[in-house]
């Protein structure tokens, strides 16, 4: 055998040691232009055959070829192995055992005091049959004052009493707007609540100058004084237990003729003792709890949307209105109203 048929048989048993130990395809790879790349020995010497005495030339060329040959298809199979195995370790990694347990629970948030106790009174009035009407948080004075029968020299519109964006603009200062711009956009008989954000510039334990206010408003042609006062036991009893009773002292409202404030009997206590015999402190000893304001709405009212179908001779309506805060606040004790909205999560999540 000629010194280059030895030297094609010593690198075809080279190559094919080193193609079927390869670990990896990229190694195979690198194998291949290692033994059959452009610049490597073997396809050279079958570059060089012509060059070699004619003796030689058929012996070496048909040991290259078959050499060659022999290597693309080793390179092939083991190619064909390395795939089907990395493949298979793949797989196997990537197994999920669906026997483990599953990953807990993220935390979720939950709604503020405030929202969580908007919701509540909301679904009282819903289930009375009221339906949930808004309006625009900056109002015309007219809708928030004048519609209202607020005198011109009402204290409440003054600049100390109320933001002003301009002359005719204001942060409304109640949920009373609202209760106009639905009879405008409606005729009797109208059953709604009006829930909302209202401003006054106040600020110390008991004000802020944000808050939330929820209003009613029943109109139809047979409501009396004894449907408010239905209305506000069921309203009272589905947010502060069933026990409760309500009780109604004469009072005066622009908006409403006659006029009462509300109180609900004490939860806390009865008739304002504790059951250890001490006086109640959220009642102050009294048993009741002033909880709202209501009453019948002033005929003069009703003329500012009579073209709407609210003839004071022939509809008659209660109202009501309370604040949001002041409910949460009794309900659970809290002492004051700012905790609302300094967002301190160590007071909100405890409710
Ligand atoms: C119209 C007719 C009548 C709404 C009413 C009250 C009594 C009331 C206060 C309670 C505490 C507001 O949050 S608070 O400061 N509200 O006492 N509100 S009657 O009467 C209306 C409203 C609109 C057209």
């Amino acid at each position: 055998m000629s010194a280059t048929a030895e030297r094609i048989a010593a690198l075809r048993a080279e190559a094919e040691d080193a193609i079927a130990d390869a670990p990896s395809t990229a190694q195979l790879e690198q194998l291949r232009v290692t033994y059959l790349g452009r610049k490597a020995e073997l396809p050279n010497l079958l570059r060089e055959v012509s060059q070699l005495p004619a003796e030689e030339r058929a012996q070496v060329g048909r040991a290259a070829n078959e050499a060659r040959q022999a290597l693309e298809r080793l390179i092939e199979r083991r190619a064909r192995e390395l795939d089907a195995s990395e493949l298979q370790e793949r797989l196997e990694a990537d197994r999920v055992d669906v026997t483990l347990p599953g990953a807990p629970p993220q935390p979720v948030g939950h709604h503020h005091l405030l929202s969580a106790t908007r919701r509540e009174m909301e679904d009282v009035f819903l289930g009375l049959g009221f339906s949930i009407a808004e309006g625009p948080e900056i109002e015309r004075v007219y809708y928030n004052f004048d519609a209202l029968n607020h005198d011109p020299t009402h204290p409440a519109r003054a600049r100390t009493d109320t933001f002003y964006v301009s002359e005719e603009v204001v942060l409304r200062t109640h949920t009373s707007p609202v209760q106009i711009r639905a009879m405008e956009a409606a005729p009797p008989p109208l059953y709604a609540i009006m829930p909302g954000r209202v401003y006054r510039p106040d600020s110390d334990a008991t004000h802020t100058p944000q808050f939330h206010q929820l209003e009613g408003l029943a109109v139809d042609e047979d409501v009396t004084l004894a449907d408010l006062k239905g209305t506000l036991l069921a309203f009272a009893r589905g947010i502060f237990g069933e026990g409760r009773e309500v009780l109604m002292r004469p009072h005066y409202f622009p908006f409403t003729e006659p006029s009462v404030e509300v109180d609900v009997s004490c939860f806390a206590c009865a008739r304002g003792t504790r059951p250890d015999g001490s006086r109640c402190s959220l009642c102050k000893g009294s048993g009741w709890l002033e909880v709202l304001g209501a009453g019948m709405v002033h005929p003069n009212v009703f003329s500012h949307v009579r073209e709407h179908g609210y003839d004071p001779e022939r509809v008659q309506g209660f109202a009501f209105g309370m604040g949001i805060e002041r409910i949460a606040m009794l309900k659970h004790g809290i002492p004051d109203l700012r905790l609302f909205f300094d967002n301190d999560v160590r007071f909100l999540e405890q409710f």
